[in-house]
């Protein structure tokens, strides 16, 4: 088995591995997986063969022996965006689109990951609050491993499509009166009471899954890292998880540098902007989180603590956008790019514009945005700001007429 140890980034105090824990129980503080870095063979990542996830495998918490719950996940398209680009005065533009992962959003590097941990454990069950993805890719990873799956969902505040994945692959789904922060902690008393692995992303083995962006980013880059990495934020996972790959990138000596870490909140849901704005060691919870941005729409991020650690050591940034701003950012990633994504990936665009237009992002940084989920997840809105198809007679001189 590969050697490694879960360690709290408070205090130190460390955890065996076949220890079902995700707070540390000194001081509560959230919880790291941590290699050897001097016994790491930078050519296990540099040169390994295949592609995705497991490809990584020298920087994953598991042995040669373990075989991975995999559908495939990982390996996006990392796009060069020059008509977009242009558009914001921007010279070196990228956008990897983690909603072409196989359920549509970056969820299933974490799970893939998360759900082979809780088939090595042999738990009874697997369970997540969410906002959408997360139960979405839960649920697919469950059903392929072959384990039962319990998610609470926001009622009323979860897109259709994620929903309807999350039915379709066999979870038991709950529609809680509450928002997503009241269904985290219920979830996470339920996980504890009745002994069911939680995988959401205060759970570590998620985030090394997802820390996978990076090297990929990386890699298709030439193995350089980014000037700057700029993604939505809601429960803070994605960014610290980003951030932690590219820090091992630099430990190896396979980069030089780290990129300036840079998340995105909706105005509704911003407690990691006002954190940072303000300069205040902790976060304070947003109470009532509102935005179109279902997936983002998060009051009190569990990944606090090391997101703000990633964007302020980095030198990153933090700012809000509008529900307006995010709408607009869609349409342009779609239209100029051909680029499908749901509205809080569009924060990450609709975010880079307003940094551009304040002077805080400089024109000839060499950017990569993440967008997180695919436009089909939550197609909602899209209907209602796009034009309405026009119903036309079978006829060609009808047609005609009404094209433009
Ligand atoms: C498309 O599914 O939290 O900051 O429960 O679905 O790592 O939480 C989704 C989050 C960004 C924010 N973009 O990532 C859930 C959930 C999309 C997302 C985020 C989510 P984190």
């Amino acid at each position: 088995m590969r050697d490694y140890d879960v360690e709290c980034i408070r205090c130190g105090a460390r955890y065996a591995k076949d220890e079902i824990v995700y707070t540390c129980r000194a001081c509560g503080g959230l919880l790291d997986i941590k290699y050897d870095y001097a016994h790491v063979d930078s050519d296990k990542i540099v040169k390994a063969p295949g592609e995705g996830v497991w490809k990584y495998r020298a920087l994953l918490p598991f042995g040669a022996e373990t075989v991975p719950v995999t559908i495939q996940e990982g390996n996006t398209p990392l796009y060069r965006c020059d008509r977009l680009g242009e558009a914001l005065g921007l010279r070196d533009l990228w956008v990897k689109h983690e909603g072409l992962n196989p359920s549509g959003s970056f969820k299933d590097r974490g799970m893939t990951v998360g759900v082979t941990k809780a088939v090595e454990l042999g738990v009874k069950g697997v369970a997540c609050a969410s906002t959408g993805n997360t139960s979405a890719s839960l649920a697919i990873f469950a059903a392929k491993a072959g384990i039962p799956c319990y998610v609470l969902l926001p009622k009323g505040k979860v897109a259709l499509g994620k929903v309807a994945q999350a039915m379709m692959h066999g979870a038991q789904v709950f529609s809680l009166l509450g928002n997503f922060d009241d269904a985290l902690r219920v979830v996470r008393v339920l996980c504890e009471e009745e002994s069911l692995y939680l995988l959401n992303s205060v759970n570590p083995y998620r985030l090394e899954g997802q820390k996978t962006i990076a090297f990929e980013a990386a890699e298709k880059l030439g193995w350089q890292a980014p000037d700057r990495l700029i993604l939505p934020v809601g429960n803070a996972g994605n960014i610290s998880a980003i951030f932690k790959g590219f820090q091992e990138l630099k430990t190896l000596g396979i980069t030089d540098t780290i990129p300036m870490m840079t998340g995105i909140q909706a105005v509704g849901a911003k407690p990691i902007v006002n954190a940072f704005k303000t300069g205040a060691p902790e976060i304070t919870p947003e109470p009532k989180p509102e935005t179109i941005a279902s997936a983002i729409r998060i009051g009190n991020p569990v990944n606090a603590e090391k997101a703000l650690h990633a964007i302020r050591s980095t030198g990153g940034l933090s700012e809000s956008v509008t529900d307006d701003e995010i709408t607009h950012a869609q349409l342009e990633l779609a239209r100029m790019e051909g680029i499908g994504v749901e509205p809080a990936s569009a924060a990450s665009l609709a975010g880079l514009k307003k940094l551009v237009e304040q002077g805080e992002i400089q024109p000839d940084e060499r950017i990569v945005c993440i967008t997180t989920g695919h436009l089909l997840k939550d197609p909602e809105r899209v209907i209602e700001i796009c034009e309405a198809p026009k119903e036309v007679e079978a006829d060609v001189a009808a047609l005609r007429e009404l094209m433009k």
